[in-house]
């Protein structure tokens, strides 16, 4: 019969060893494979700088397969829930005011529409009052949580496209919209822009807007969240590329749709 071959037992000092050897080459596999995580993710694309400042693209991947989604079910005929006036709220809440001035200049202020031709066109507060008036009570709601019935009066973003002849221009992709001061600016997808109940607003509760309701023009697009309701308009652009949106570059969803 073979003997068994014993098995000389470790010595303490050789457990330590071993435990060691173990943990070090753990910690050395896991921290490779998160250098190369965080390497891949410091290597990978960036988004188009104005949107996000620059977020890496696959950390903006769900978000913006979410937009993609909801763009495709977007309809032009698919009306928000409007509401009879006396639904309105008579103290309405105001939101910050980013780009806001307690006196606007509204004797001077003009509406300029950069075309993409680089022509710019300066319109007046009357031009905008003479178009037919288009009336809206809705939820307006904030992403901070809140949501209330207001009620605006104004002209239809896409009655002012045909008034102005700015059909061509609102065949591209965007359109940008920014304070006087361009403290404040959103961007928003034509179809969002283009739907019956997005309006230019110069009225709140039948009276011309206040300087903290946006004086004296605002964007009222009940298909979005607060955010891109942008209040005191003083410039427009048109682009297929993304116009800088002052809420997205701070990570929010750019679309903010409803
Ligand atoms: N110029 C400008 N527009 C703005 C904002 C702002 O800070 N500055 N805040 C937005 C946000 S977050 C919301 S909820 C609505 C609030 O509109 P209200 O103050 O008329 O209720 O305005 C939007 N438009
Ligand atoms: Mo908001």
């Amino acid at each position: 019969m073979k003997s068994k071959k014993l098995k000389k037992p470790l010595t303490i000092e050789q457990k330590i060893n071993r435990r060691t050897f173990i943990s070090f080459g753990t910690f050395t596999v896991l921290s490779g494979a998160a250098y190369a995580g965080w390497s891949w993710l410091k290597n990978s694309p960036k988004e188009t700088p104005t949107v996000t400042a620059g977020a890496k693209a696959p950390l903006r991947r769900a978000l913006n397969k979410t937009e993609l989604a909801f763009r495709r079910v977007f309809n032009n005929n698919n009306l928000v829930k409007t509401y009879p006036k006396e639904r309105a709220a008579k103290v309405v809440r105001y939101n910050s005011r980013i780009g806001l001035h307690d006196k606007p200049d509204v004797p001077n202020w003009r509406l300029q529409v950069n075309k993409p031709s680089g022509e710019v066109m300066s319109i007046t507060l009357d031009e905008i009052r003479s178009l037919p008036k288009t009336e809206l009570v809705f939820d307006f709601k904030c992403v901070e949580g809140w949501d209330q019935i207001s009620y605006w009066g104004g002209v239809k973003f896409s009655d002012f496209i045909s008034h102005f002849k700015l059909d061509d221009q609102a065949k591209l992709d965007y359109v940008g919209m920014a304070t006087p001061d361009k403290k404040y600016y959103v961007g928003i997808d034509m179809p969002s822009a283009m739907h019956p109940q997005t309006l230019l607003a110069y009225e709140m509760n039948g009276k011309p807007l206040i300087p903290k309701h946006g004086q004296p023009l605002r964007l009222i697009i009940p298909v979005k969240y607060g955010i891109k309701n942008l209040k005191c308009i003083g410039s427009m652009v048109f682009s297929n590329r993304r116009p800088p949106d002052y809420w997205a570059e701070q990570g929010y969803d750019y679309y903010s749709g409803l």
